[in-house]
C-alpha cells in the first residue's frame, strides 16, 4: 500500500498515524490526501465522472453541476442503524440507540476489514466553523466514496485550510467512513462521542455519509457543547434587516424538511419592501453564550444540502440561483437535455431517468424525483448570503424559534413567557414525520428542539444544559414557536407561508424587543390579529383568527401527550419542566369558555 501526501501537506504524527492504522484496516489500494484546491476538484470530478459515480450535467445550461442517483435502500437517513455508543447505556438515554463501544468497533471492524480492497481511500480535513472561531472543530473523513469527497468539499471548509488549524497537536474527530456494499443489514452509524469519533459503514446518504454535517456538527457537537458550555443546533440563522438598515438576528428549530432551509433565503413579498433577509446559515447553529451575556451563533456549514421537491421560482427563488451552477443534484429527474426536474419545479418535462434510473414519463403515476432528492452547494452562491456568514464571532441572537408541521393545534405563532417556558416548548415540540428519515411519514412524533435524532446525549441531560444555559445570559433572546403547516378540513394549508412569514418574523422581532401588541393567553402571548402585518395578504380575517386560536381541547390532549413523554426520560428530567408542563394544564383547565 502506498499513501500518498499531496504536494506539500504537512500532517502531525498523529493523524498520519491514525490513516495509517485506518488504512490497515479497510485495505484500500490507494490512500490519497486531500488538500481542497481547484486542480484537485477537476480532477476528483473527472475520475467520479469516469467512474460512474456521479454523472456531468448540461455545461451551458448548468455549469459545473453533477448528477447522482443512491443505491434506492439509501436516499434518507436510517434513524434505527444510528447508535451513540457511550461507555454507560445511560447516557445515550432513551430517545437513543446505544449499542456497546467495544461491541460497535467490533462489529463495524468486521464490516470494513477489507472493505477497500480496489478502492482508493481519500483522507478528507475539515473545518467546521469559520476559522478563527472560539466554537471551529477540525475533523478528518476517511472514505471510499469520491460521490461524498465532492460533497464534503462544498458543505465544509476542506483540504488545507483544516491541517493548518490542527497544527502539530490540536485534537480532531475521527471520521471513518466506507460504502462496504451497500447492503442495509450491514449499515451502521456509530458514534463514540467519549472517543471524539464517527465510524459509518454501508450507506452514501448524506445525513449517514457526510459526516461533519449530522454526526459531528450535531452528535459528537452536542456532547462536546454540553461538556465546554455552547449548544449545538439544528437550526438555521438568518439576518432581518430593517428599513431603517439596523440587521436583527434569530435563529430557527424545525425538524428536517419542515421549512429550515425555506426561511433561511425567505425573500420578502411586495408589500414589505425595504426589508432584506440575510442567510447565515439553513440547518446547524452553534450557539454560544458572548462576553455581553447575549446568545452568539455561528453556522459550522459551509454549503446547503436542501431538499429539492416544492423548490422552485416562487417558493425559493434564491435556492433556485443558488443551484445554477457548482451544484451536486442527488435523485432528482436526469432531463434528456442534461438539465435536471423535481416535483414541483415547473411543468414537468415530456419524458426522462427518473431517481431509480428508469425511463419515467409524467403519465406514469409515480414519483420522478424522490421525496428526499437534494441539492448540495455553496452557501456563497446564494443571493441572499450574510456577509457575516464566515464571521468567527458569529451573529447576536435576539429570537430563538422553534417549530414544527402540525395541522392541528399549534397556532402560527406563540411566545413563551420566559426562557424555562420556551425551553419547555421546545422540549416538548410535536411534528409529522417527512420523508428525510427511512419509515412512515406524516406520524406525529415529540421531536424536542428539532434534535430527537440528532442529540448525542440524554435527551434529559439536554434539558438540563438548555436551561442552565439560561442562567448565563443576562440578555438572552426571547423563546417563539411557529407553525406554518395548519392545514383546513380539506387538507389545504390555511397560510401561505414561504415569503410571507416574514409578517410573522416581524412580530417576533417587535416582540423581542419588548414592543409589539399580544395577548396573553394560557399556552404564551399570541399577536391580537392586528399586531400581524397583513397589507397585501390574501387571508380572510376569520383564517388569521383560526390560525391565532387556542385550542383549548387541543391543548388539553397536547399535554396528555407530552406526559407519555416525559415519563419515558424517566429521572433526568429536570422537574422544572414538569412545572411548566403543570402550570400549563391549570392555566387552561381555568379558562372558561
Ligand atoms: P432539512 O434539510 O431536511 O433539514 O429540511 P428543512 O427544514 O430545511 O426544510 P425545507 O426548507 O427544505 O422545506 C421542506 C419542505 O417544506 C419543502 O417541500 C418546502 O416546500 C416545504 N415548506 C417550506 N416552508 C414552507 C412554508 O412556509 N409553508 C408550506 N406550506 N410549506 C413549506
Ligand atoms: C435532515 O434530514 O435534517 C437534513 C438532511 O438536513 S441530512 O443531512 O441527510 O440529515
Ligand atoms: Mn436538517
Amino acid at each position: 500500500m502506498k499513501t500518498k501526501e499531496a504536494g506539500s501537506l504537512a500532517v502531525n504524527a498523529h493523524v498520519a498515524g491514525w490513516v495509517e492504522e485506518m488504512a490497515k484496516l479497510c485495505r484500500p489500494d490507494r490512500v490519497v490526501w486531500c488538500d481542497g484546491s481547484e486542480e484537485e476538484r477537476k480532477r476528483l470530478t473527472d475520475e467520479a465522472v469516469r467512474r460512474g459515480e456521479v454523472i456531468r450535467l448540461n455545461e451551458e445550461k448548468l455549469p459545473g453541476c453533477l448528477y447522482s442517483r443512491s443505491a434506492e435502500n439509501d436516499v434518507a437517513r436510517t434513524e434505527h442503524l444510528t447508535f451513540i455508543c457511550t461507555n454507560n447505556r445511560e447516557d445515550a438515554g432513551p430517545t437513543n440507540n446505544w449499542m456497546d463501544p467495544a461491541e460497535a468497533y467490533g462489529k463495524l471492524g468486521a464490516i470494513f476489514d477489507g472493505s477497500m480492497k480496489g478502492r482508493t481511500m481519500y483522507v478528507v480535513p475539515f473545518l467546521m466553523g469559520p476559522k478563527g472561531s472560539p466554537l471551529v472543530k477540525v475533523g478528518i473523513q476517511l472514505t471510499d466514496s469520491l460521490y461524498v469527497v465532492l460533497n464534503m468539499r462544498v458543505m465544509t471548509r476542506m483540504g488545507r485550510i483544516a491541517l493548518e488549524e490542527l497544527g502539530q497537536n490540536g485534537s480532531f474527530t475521527r471520521c471513518l467512513h466506507g460504502k462496504a456494499d451497500l447492503d442495509i443489514q450491514r449499515r451502521f452509524i456509530c458514534h463514540f462521542p467519549q472517543d471524539n469519533a464517527v465510524w459509518s459503514v454501508g450507506s452514501a446518504y448524506g445525513g449517514n455519509a457526510l459526516l461533519g454535517k449530522k454526526c459531528l456538527a450535531l452528535r459528537i457537537g452536542s456532547y462536546l457543547g454540553r461538556e465546554q458550555g455552547w449548544l449545538a443546533e439544528h437550526m438555521l440563522i438568518l439576518g432581518i434587516e430593517s428599513p431603517d438598515g439596523k440587521v436583527d438576528y434569530v435563529t430557527a428549530a424545525f425538524p428536517s424538511q419542515c421549512g429550515k432551509t425555506n426561511l433561511a433565503m425567505l425573500v420578502p413579498p411586495p408589500a414589505l419592501k425595504g426589508y432584506k433577509i440575510w442567510t447565515v446559515g439553513d440547518d446547524i447553529a452553534w450557539l454560544y453564550p458572548g462576553a455581553d451575556g447575549r446568545l452568539w451563533a455561528v453556522n459550522p456549514e459551509a454549503g446547503f444540502f436542501g431538499v429539492a421537491p416544492g423548490t422552485n421560482r416562487k417558493s425559493n427563488p434564491n435556492a433556485l440561483a443558488t443551484i445554477q451552477k457548482n451544484t451536486i443534484f442527488t435523485n432528482v429527474v436526469l432531463k434528456d437535455d442534461g438539465t435536471v426536474w423535481w416535483e414541483g419545479l415547473e411543468d414537468p418535462p415530456l419524458e426522462g431517468t427518473d431517481w431509480r434510473g428508469r425511463r419515467w414519463t409524467p403519465a406514469s403515476g409515480e414519483k420522478g424525483a424522490h421525496p428526499n432528492s437534494r441539492f448540495t452547494a455553496p452557501l456563497l452562491q446564494c443571493p441572499s448570503v450574510s456577509p457575516e456568514w464566515n464571521n468567527p464571532k458569529g451573529v447576536p441572537v435576539s429570537a430563538i424559534i422553534f417549530g414544527g408541521r402540525r395541522e392541528k393545534v399549534d397556532p402560527l405563532v406563540y411566545e413563551s413567557f420566559h426562557w424555562r417556558h420556551g425551553v419547555y416548548a421546545g422540549a416538548t415540540m410535536g411534528s409529522e414525520t417527512t420523508a428525510a428519515a427511512v419509515g412512515h411519514t406524516g406520524v406525529l412524533r415529540r421531536d424536542p428542539m428539532a434534535m430527537l435524532p440528532f442529540c448525542g446525549y440524554h435527551v434529559g441531560d439536554y434539558f438540563r444544559h438548555w436551561l442552565e444555559m439560561g442562567k448565563r445570559l443576562s440578555n438572552p433572546p426571547r423563546i417563539f414557536h411557529v407553525n406554518w403547516f395548519r392545514q383546513d378540513k380539506g387538507g389545504k394549508y390555511l397560510w401561505p407561508g414561504f415569503g410571507e412569514n416574514l409578517r410573522v418574523l416581524l412580530w417576533i422581532l417587535e416582540r423581542a424587543k419588548g414592543k409589539g401588541p399580544a395577548r396573553e393567553s394560557p399556552i404564551g402571548y399570541l399577536p391580537v390579529p392586528e399586531a400581524l402585518n397583513v397589507s397585501g395578504l390574501d387571508v380572510s380575517r376569520e383564517t388569521l383568527e383560526e390560525l391565532l386560536k387556542v385550542d383549548r381541547g387541543g391543548w388539553l390532549e397536547e399535554a396528555e401527550s407530552q406526559t407519555e413523554f416525559f415519563k419515558k426520560i424517566g429521572d433526568r428530567l429536570p422537574k422544572e419542566l414538569v412545572k411548566e408542563q403543570t402550570d400549563l394544564v391549570r392555566r387552561l383547565a381555568a379558562v372558561h369558555e
